[in-house]
């Protein structure tokens, strides 16, 4: 008998990615908020309040937060995404599958927040999340995104370098890399395609501790000049732009340093496809597409979102090239 692979659905976290479904996700985005996103002149042609019911839900429970913007991260090579483009298309897959899963991710309990910092460190912590909007300055950076689905975009990050973090708890000289563990709780995250069991929840990450500590890795606190919504993986996630998407865990709860590379999500899920160090390279496809190319979501035309050629290491080359080796280093 003929071995036929069936994916199971999880196996196939980047189906977005073909043509077909990229329109389909593409026609559900432009139906339900366009309009939201124009709210201010065209409430009254479009009638839309339910839409702006919506948008203000999608931004909802987040505060307004002070940061100076870094000068080093002021401007890239392309537009901001829109706010409320960013705020409805996501990967969160403790809430779903799909792009939409916003609402579901009203349902992450934030209150009473917890960081534990932990492992090879001198002074373990516990940040709440007070702390983490007071203990280290906050600052504005905006940063391009790439998905390792081939979107791409550019949002305004607040935060603080993971550095400063790095050095408020004094790793010890054992340690080489740190993991990122991401809220979990069954009873609460529960995408609508993850009840098959098998899973390697919870969502973890991992970075070696030099490029925890290169000047681009960023703890974000919020976005868009206010705190994140619950979404974007509030009240803290990783933000390391030369790298995929995936690479930046949400919604933390533990970082803990360690002397060997620590098991990470999808890494675990499918090494082949998506390694521990997942660096944004163009010539290095994904097993089932290019990665030469990629989409800036909400970009040009409503029915064809503007291409870009992908950038080594996402146009981040200055700061991290000299942390790897490959063979032509742009
Ligand atoms: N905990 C957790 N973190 C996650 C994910 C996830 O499913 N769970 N998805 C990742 C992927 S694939 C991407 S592209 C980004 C998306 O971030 P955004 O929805 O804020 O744009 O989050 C990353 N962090
Ligand atoms: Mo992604």
């Amino acid at each position: 008998m003929p071995f036929i692979h069936v994916p199971k659905p999880w196996q196939l976290p980047e189906r977005d990615v073909t043509p077909e479904a990229y329109f389909l996700n593409r026609r559900r985005f432009v139906k339900g908020l366009v309009g939201a996103g124009m709210i201010g002149s065209f409430v009254p042609l479009l009638g839309c309040q339910q839409q702006q019911a919506s948008a203000e839900a999608a931004l909802a429970n987040t505060n307004q937060l002070n940061a100076s913007s870094n000068p080093n991260f002021v401007e890239v090579d392309r537009p901001q995404t829109n706010e409320l483009l960013a705020a409805t298309y996501n990967n969160f897959y403790e809430f779903g599958g799909s792009k939409s899963i916003w609402q579901n991710a009203q349902a992450l309990p934030t209150d009473n927040w917890q960081v534990e910092v932990t492992g090879l460190v001198n002074k373990p912590r516990l940040f709440t999340q007070d702390d983490l909007l007071s203990t280290f300055p906050l600052e504005e950076r905006i940063y391009r995104f790439r998905c390792v689905e081939a979107w791409a975009m550019v949002v305004p990050w607040l935060g603080f370098p993971m550095r400063a973090l790095v050095e408020a708890v004094e790793p010890t000289a054992q340690a080489k890399f740190v993991q990122f563990t991401s809220y979990y709780n069954p009873e609460v995250t529960k995408g609508p395609d993850f009840h098959l069991g098998g899973l390697p929840w919870p969502y973890t990450e991992g970075l070696r501790l030099d490029e925890m500590t290169n000047e681009l890795a960023f703890f974000a606190v919020g976005i868009y000049g206010h705190t994140l919504p619950k979404q974007h993986g509030a009240p803290i996630r990783m933000v390391v732009p030369w790298k995929y998407g995936f690479k930046g865990a949400k919604s933390i709860v533990k970082i803990e340093f360690t002397n060997t590379q620590p098991s990470t999500y999808w890494n675990t899920i499918s090494p082949n496809e998506y390694k521990f160090e997942a660096n944004v390279e163009p010539d290095v496809p994904h097993p089932r597409w290019s990665q030469a190319k990629e989409r800036l979501i909400g970009a040009g035309s409503k029915f064809s979102w503007e291409e870009r050629p992908t950038l080594l290491y996402n146009g981040y080359g200055e700061y991290v090239a000299q942390l790897y080796d490959r063979p032509n280093q742009v």
